[in-house]
């Protein structure tokens, strides 16, 4: 993108699976900057990030560190941005945040720009991105939502285990190595780091992702839940989750089904969803075309397909939406956010 102000930028958890997609974001769409400050806990100070040719330090991120910043990305967990967003937004920065830390709170704008981009300018130093499994099925039900009207979501998560971050990663790529060796797979994190129980994510299905609340849901599914109703703008929106982690690196994928207020024709809904934005249709069944998370990696768009009516309800429709987890699902949207500041700045 070109734009005449070159902004100064900081990227909180810079050494972490969505901060690295962010760096490499900002470096390939050439977003403007003057001086980008990589910052992350004293663990990985010192060490070093390439970006445009030159080896960036990475700095321990502290309240000082947001001197003179004027955007300032956040994906270093909830703790961290609930400690260090306050004093970053005193310093006049505007902090975009991947954690859950300001989601729901009333005054943060949730955005997906194909959504509800009108809501970034309502931010009062703050803008949130939702959770990787919202934002990649909100992408997919927005064009159905304004053209029929929705009553009711029922999704069930595929998700990748980058999503749990790059040890979690590493503990997929480990254990699989030692079951095919013939070895025991000794889960050490997922499903969750902070609790005792731990259970094997090679040649598994974990249907837990985050810890549960007193619902009987985890926080992942209260997530999706809350946050798909902040975004499309209705608390009367009915959605149930049921999210679970999956032996794939990237990329989540999702069986969604949709109630919608009225009448519909499946081709219809298939040349609105071609024409959306930020969408790629993949559905023929006839040449076995939908969309596959080994597929989806790497891309920045969202990818639907298997769309078909239900066969109980005439209103509701049955469809599979995947993207990459770490891109769309944070490290992207939360470029896309900065882009629309910038441009909005110039
Ligand atoms: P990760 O791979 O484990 O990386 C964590 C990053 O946070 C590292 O850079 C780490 O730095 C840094 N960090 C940890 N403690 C810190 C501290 N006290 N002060 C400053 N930096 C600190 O995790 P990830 O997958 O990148 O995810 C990071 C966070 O992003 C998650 O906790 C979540 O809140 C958010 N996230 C959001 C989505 C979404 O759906 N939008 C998806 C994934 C993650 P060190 O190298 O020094 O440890
Ligand atoms: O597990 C996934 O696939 C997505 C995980 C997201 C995540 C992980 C740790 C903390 C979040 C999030 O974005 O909701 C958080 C958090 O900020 O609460």
């Amino acid at each position: 993108m070109s734009s005449q102000k070159r902004f100064n930028v900081a990227v909180v958890g810079a050494t972490g699976a969505v901060g690295e997609q962010i760096i490499r974001l900002l470096e390939e769409r050439s977003f403007p900057i003057q001086e980008l400050k990589l910052l992350s806990s004293a663990r990985s100070a010192g060490k070093t990030i390439p970006f445009r040719g030159q080896d960036l330090i990475v700095q321990e991120a502290t309240p000082d560190s947001f001197r003179g910043v004027e955007i300032a990305l956040f994906s270093a967990g909830g703790d961290v941005s609930r400690r260090l967003v306050p004093h970053a937004v005193e310093h006049g920065a505007i902090c975009i945040d991947n954690t859950s830390a300001f989601r729901m709170d009333p005054e943060t704008p949730l955005v997906v720009p194909e959504v509800n981009v009108d809501k970034i300018n309502e931010h009062r130093g703050v803008i949130a991105n939702p959770n990787c499994s919202t934002i990649q099925m909100v992408v997919a039900l927005k064009p159905l939502y304004d053209r029929y009207g929705i009553s009711r979501i029922i999704v069930s998560t595929y998700q990748a285990v980058s999503g749990a971050g790059a040890m979690a990663i590493d503990e997929l790529l480990r254990q699989s190595k030692a079951v095919l060796e013939g070895e025991e797979a000794k889960p050490e994190l997922l499903p969750v780091g902070s609790l005792p129980v731990k259970h094997p994510i090679a040649f598994n299905a974990i249907p837990q992702i985050d810890k549960f609340t007193e619902n009987g849901f985890t926080y992942e599914e209260m997530k999706m839940i809350l946050e798909t109703q902040k975004i499309m703008g209705d608390d009367s929106l009915e959605v149930t989750a049921t999210c679970v982690r999956i032996p794939v690196v990237y990329g989540h994928s999702e069986s969604v089904y949709v109630e919608l207020k009225s009448d519909f024709d499946v081709e219809d809904v298939k040349r609105l969803l071609a024409e959306a934005p930020g969408i790629v249709l993949q559905d023929d069944p006839a040449s076995q075309l939908y969309p596959l998370a080994t597929e989806a990696a790497g891309k920045l768009e969202t990818f639907v397909g298997r769309v078909r009516r239900d066969l109980n309800n005439p209103r509701a429709l049955n469809m599979w939406i995947v993207s990459d987890n770490l891109l769309k699902g944070a490290a992207w949207n939360a470029v896309q956010i900065a882009e629309y500041i910038a441009i909005e700045q110039p």
